[in-house]
């Protein structure tokens, strides 16, 4: 998208809405997480424009007045993209660029351009291009729709209509390729797990906000060479590497792709092969840049993907990381009491790591415990969580009982006792 000349970096100004009540999220904030989403992305910030308006007007998402502002602004500065903070309409999109003749660009575009960036596996790019389209799809039709009600009359029915036809066609089919492809890499990908699960061996999946260290933390800890950079979205494609605790137990470590506030539905969508992992991992560690002013708004907008990816729920151990850079040691404290099963490290500087470590342990113990359950097949939930949270070795119908022998976390397993099977107490694996 950024297709300037090579050495010449692209000049960008930055638009956010200050919106009553709708927004809760602080625009500053907002505006400085796309700043940072822009530099990314290899422009650099030249500017912010805001405006305090009760919603987004149609035509231009701010007013008219200050789209003008926005134009004189751009030839000023010799700004080459104007990028908003929300998604805009095909109609506002195209009123900006005749305006102010600049690249037009919005939030969902710039995340998707940086992933474009970033894919490097074939899974990767299938996904991004889906994502992508499925972006533009919509879009296309609302571009003709409104192309043919302003100028209506001869050469925008017909031909328009056909030729709109023609171009949705081609996107659906390349979506269909796409998705056809995506479930070849899904199957294999199934196979490769059902392969690490023959080992039984747990699997613990790295979640965080982008930037947060989760490749440092893998990097660290199984000598990976995961690229680990200052900018989002540094990982696009998973990578698993074994690694064994100090008791000599064994786990698999996943890291993937990190999460963002407003990540693009488009994007979990079609990212779902990649996230998957989330899904099936047995244990999550959600990494935490502690030294991030927004850390805790962080934290809530990676609980709400990992809830949207059906995962929540797993048993987590939550890493405060980057403590090096923490003045304030009040709040590594708090912060340590206030959620259970955390602890304090600096995937950088090592502190923290042993007491990380042990904690893991501590965790994973609890893993190799199996045990066997009677569960009333009426009891969907239940049985629906032990799948989620757990891992389930075998399970058998029989008339309208559930018999389950599984790996549960101990929170779970100290409420299914009652189900217990009469002569199998949990047992080491
Ligand atoms: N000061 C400090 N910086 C750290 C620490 N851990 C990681 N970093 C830095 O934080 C930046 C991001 O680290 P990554 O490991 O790439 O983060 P990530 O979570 O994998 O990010 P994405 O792949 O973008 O989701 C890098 O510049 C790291 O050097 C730490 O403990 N202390
Ligand atoms: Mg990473």
């Amino acid at each position: 998208m950024f297709d300037t000349k090579p050495h010449q970096k692209e000049k960008a100004l930055l638009i956010g809405l200050e919106r009553d009540g709708v927004s809760k999220w602080d625009l500053r904030e907002s505006l400085d997480e796309l700043a940072e989403l822009a530099s990314s992305a290899g422009a650099e910030v030249v500017g912010t424009v805001t405006q305090r308006l009760d919603q987004p007007t149609a035509p231009f998402y701010i007013g008219k007045g200050k789209a003008e502002h926005v134009a004189e602004q751009c030839r000023r500065d010799d700004v080459t993209s104007v990028i908003f903070d929300d998604e805009l309409s095909p109609a506002q999109g195209r009123n900006l660029e005749k305006l102010t003749s600049r690249k037009i660009l919005d939030r969902t575009q710039l995340i998707l351009d940086i992933f474009a960036q970033r894919a490097r596996s074939r899974e990767g790019r299938l996904q991004i291009e889906l994502a992508q389209l499925q972006y533009l799809l919509p879009r296309l039709t609302r571009m003709w729709n409104h192309l043919s009600r302003q100028s209506g009359g001869i050469g925008t029915r017909g031909p328009g209509e056909t030729q709109l036809e023609v171009d949705r066609r081609r996107v659906q089919e390349r979506i269909a390729k796409l998705e056809r492809d995506l479930a070849e890499v899904r199957k294999h990908r199934l196979i490769q797990r059902e392969g690490r699960r023959r080992h039984h061996w747990p699997v613990a999946s790295l979640v965080g906000y982008t930037n947060a260290g989760k490749s440092t933390l893998l990097n660290k800890l199984t000598g990976a060479d995961v690229l680990a950079a200052d900018k989002l979205f540094a990982t696009l494609d998973p990578t698993t590497r074994q690694f064994v605790l100090p008791n000599k137990q064994k786990v698999l470590l996943t890291d993937t792709v990190g999460f963002i506030k407003k990540l693009p539905h488009t994007v979990i969508e079609s990212f779902k092969a990649t996230l998957e992992e989330v899904h099936e991992a047995d244990l999550l560690i959600h990494v935490v840049d502690l030294s991030h002013p927004n850390f805790e708004e962080q934290i809530a907008a990676v609980n709400a993907v990992v809830r949207e990816l059906d995962a929540h729920g797993k048993q987590t151990l939550t890493v405060f990381n980057k403590v090096d850079a923490v003045e304030n040691r009040e709040l590594i404290r708090t912060q340590l009491s206030a959620i259970p099963n955390s602890v304090a490290i600096s995937a950088r500087t090592g502190e923290g790591m042993a007491e990380m470590l042990a904690e893991l342990e501590h965790q994973l113990s609890a893993w190799r415990l199996r045990a066997a359950y009677r569960i009333p097949a009426r009891q969907s939930a239940l049985i629906a969580e032990i799948h989620r949270v757990g891992h389930v070795l075998e399970l058998r119908y029989e008339e309208d009982v559930v018999h389950i022998r599984a790996h549960v976390p101990p929170e779970l397993e100290g409420r299914l006792t009652s189900y217990a099977e009469a002569d199998s107490a949990p047992q080491p694996d």
